[in-house]
């Protein structure tokens, strides 16, 4: 079956199939370990040999405009807002070689994508950044197929629009689909980010946005099988004890345009759309409709899920899913996501079918109707190995304090906290429990792990209480990042390193 993207970006991607050797094979093995290190693991080596997919990316200082009225100096992917697509098949071998043109250091982290450690991009855990006017070679195999993003991982730079999707193309779709649009939502700032603690103190959102119906904590094992919407909205503007502060948002992207701007996805009447949504934001979870068609949800987190229809689906910083729409409603219908944990008019979209006038009013979303929760996903490929109790558990509260500029994991806050320590060929349960009123994005790098009967990198833990309870095994050696993907939550202390020992 044929999947083209009709995407009209450049890619800046050539597939060069069957080039020479990069050389980098040599380099990158990682032979034994340091004297210090002579109990732990060896990391996997990224993969040798010709590379199938290469490319060169520059990050640098450049103007976006994302509206009509809107003008920004950021920091961008090869000049674009968001970053240019990158897309490979299932089991490629992909090299990017990124250079570094702006003036702090830099990485680039591939988000979901369970690469070899010394790959990913974390600085002060996998790699130092990447100086100002250096490069660096990222070398990673795309497995597996499915929706993915990659970004800086320093500091405050995710705000700044280093950022741009991954997508790995599947071998074997398990779903029909005739075309498909990659849409990427995100919070989009004016200027330059500040950490939390430099926020003025009010600056927090009145909690608007559609209500969070749900109860409960996602239906993990010990969960209350409710919603991923539940909770999570913030103090109101004078800010609580924990307030979910967030910076000063000039808007709300869809495809990198503000809503008086919008992007059209143009559809033909009785075609399969399969619309790959990626949350991108720093600091926004959304809620997703569409109007005049449900959304049949066929991968989370990249991972393939048993067809699931519904009206509307919230997500976190981090996560993806993919949803098919089928083209039977013809007209112009407006695609939709409204700030969970923000007043910020939605982003939107057109989706308007071939034929019909592009000026015409588009169908808005209706509220209300079948809002999907972490218990409809059935993954095709259940993770093995965590069947029956656990080897290693960890109970970890998530909470705030200093008025929500200091987030914590059990009471510590990064870099002063200590690792997660798991023995390769573990089956490893983490359980959390947000005291928090705020969503956090829990996101675990190197591994999938699964969430009741889904398979996903990235997972919400609801406020008021909620519990999350996830299971993965222990199999990428090295030292990795768990950490919220609200990057002011991050940067505020919430992470831990799940390290492997002896
Ligand atoms: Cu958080």
């Amino acid at each position: 079956m044929s999947s083209p993207s009709t995407s009209t970006r450049r890619r800046f991607l050539q597939a060069l199939a069957g080039t020479g050797a990069s050389g980098l094979a040599g380099c990158l093995a990682t032979e034994g370990t340091g004297p210090g290190d002579s109990s732990r693991p060896t990391p996997r080596s990224p993969p040798s040999g010709s590379a199938d997919v290469r490319a060169a990316l520059a990050a640098a200082p450049g103007e976006v405009q994302p509206g009509a009225d809107a003008t920004t100096e950021n920091w961008l992917y090869d000049g674009e807002f968001p970053g240019p697509e990158l897309r490979a098949s299932e089991g490629d071998v992909v090299e990017v070689e990124l250079d570094n043109e702006l003036a702090d250091g830099t990485t680039i982290h591939w988000h979901g994508v369970p690469v070899a450690n010394e790959m990913d991009g974390v600085p002060d855990v996998t790699q130092d950044p990447v100086e100002s006017g250096g490069s660096f070679t990222y070398r990673f195999r795309a497995e597996p197929a499915g929706t993915f993003f990659f970004h800086s991982h320093v500091g405050l730079q995710l705000d700044r629009g280093l950022l741009a999707p991954l997508i790995v193309e599947e071998d074997d779709p398990h779903v029909e689909y005739d075309r498909e649009y990659t849409v990427v939502v995100d919070d989009y700032l004016a200027g330059e980010p500040r950490p939390l603690s430099e926020l003025e103190s009010g600056s927090g959102p009145a909690g608007g946005g559609p209500g969070g119906s749900g109860g409960g904590g996602p239906g993990g094992p010990s969960g209350g099988g409710g919603g991923p919407m539940g909770g999570g909205r913030g103090g109101s503007g004078g800010g609580g004890p924990m307030a979910d502060r967030r910076p000063p948002y000039a808007g709300l992207l869809m495809g990198g345009r503000l809503p008086d701007d919008p992007r059209t996805y143009s559809v033909r009447e009785g075609e399969r759309v399969r619309f790959r949504f990626v949350n991108a934001s720093s600091a926004t979870a959304f809620r997703v409709r569409a109007g005049g068609h449900p959304l049949t949800v066929t991968h989370a987190d990249g991972r393939p899920v048993d067809p699931v229809t519904v009206d509307s689906f919230v997500f976190g910083s981090g996560e993806r899913y993919d949803a098919v729409v089928e083209a039977d409603n013809p007209g112009a219908w407006e695609v939709r996501a409204e700030a969970v944990n923000g007043d910020e008019p939605p982003a939107r979209a057109r989706v308007t079918y071939e034929g019909v006038d592009d000026s015409a009013a588009p169908g808005a979303p209706s509220n209300g109707g079948r809002a999907l929760a972490y218990g409809d996903l059935q993954a095709r490929s259940p993770l093995a190995g965590i069947d029956g109790s656990p080897d290693r558990s960890f109970d970890l509260t998530l909470s705030g304090r200093q008025g929500g500029t200091e987030w914590l994991i059990d009471g510590q806050a990064y870099p002063d906290a200590d690792p997660l320590d798991v023995r390769q060929g573990e089956h490893v349960r983490i359980r959390m429990v947000n005291r928090s009123p705020v969503l956090h994005p829990m996101h675990l790098h190197g591994h999938f792990f699964q969430v009741g009967d889904a398979v996903k990198d990235t997972v919400l833990v609801p406020g008021h209480m909620g519990e999350v309870t996830l299971d993965f095994v222990a199999d990428n050696p090295g030292d990795w990042l768990f950490h919220c993907h609200n990057l002011y939550h991050l940067e505020s202390g919430m992470a831990r390193v799940v390290r492997y020992v002896g």
